[in-house]
């Protein structure tokens, strides 16, 4: 009787482990593609997961079914992108990046994604325009200057670490705002507006940090 509840027993663990064994390598085969690069040119990167989530409304989640990406503000011509539209029709630059945030934490990882310069070319810029607003699906906002992005090669990261933006990444697209605090890596980006108005201030800018953020 009691070894053959023993028996019973370990027949049952056994096939939860081989029920384990075989959703783990079913899942392994199932994600391949967007497996997490944790190294690239010799160079360590930190993991998707190592990221702290502090956003001022919590993880967004944009359904790309109805999101759209407008370019506005002074430009010749308003644009609405969906997401398509822009990772099927430009040309995909990559870089190491670290993001550091004010609250003492920082993450190095390989982004991929468009340049802004690239998305305002349609809209032709208004010679007027000397800062770039950006808007976010939950509110958040932060502007940097239009030579900034041009000058550093500006991208909106639609990959981190070569996986699709997870939700509270910011999915579908982060700002790496290379050599600025984390406040101007805007994520759920839903607009870009250029401006001439040197006095925008974006949500951590209005509540005293500094609008440069230089690190
Ligand atoms: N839309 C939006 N973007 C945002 C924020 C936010 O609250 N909302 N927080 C910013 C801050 S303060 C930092 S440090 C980084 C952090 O990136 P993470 O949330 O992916 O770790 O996102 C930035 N982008
Ligand atoms: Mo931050």
């Amino acid at each position: 009787m009691t070894l053959s509840l023993v028996g019973i027993v370990s027949a049952f663990v056994f096939a939860n482990a081989m029920v384990g064994i075989l959703t783990t390598t079913t899942n392994e085969t199932a994600s391949l593609e967007n497996v997490e690069v944790r190294e690239y040119e010799g160079q360590d990167l930190s993991s998707i997961n190592d990221f702290r989530e502090n956003s001022i409304e919590g993880p967004q989640h944009i359904d790309l079914e109805y999101y759209k990406l407008t370019v506005t503000g002074l430009v010749k011509n308003e644009i609405e992108y969906t997401y398509d539209d822009i990772i099927s029709n430009y040309q995909i630059f990559n870089k190491v990046v670290t993001l550091h945030c004010v609250e003492g934490w920082s993450a190095t990882i390989l982004w991929d994604g468009i340049l802004v310069e690239d998305l305002l070319e349609e809209a032709e810029v208004n010679p007027k325009a000397t800062i770039v607003i950006f808007h976010a699906y939950d509110g958040y906002s932060t502007s940097l200057p239009l030579d900034y992005i041009i000058d550093n090669n500006i991208i909106i990261a639609y990959k981190m670490n070569k996986v699709t933006l997870p939700p509270e990444r910011g999915f579908p697209f982060q700002l790496v705002a290379e050599s600025k605090w984390g406040y101007k890596w805007i994520k759920w980006i839903t607009e870009i507006e250029l401006s001439d108005n040197e006095d925008y201030r974006g949500y951590w800018e209005s509540r005293g940090y500094p609008n440069d953020a230089d690190l």
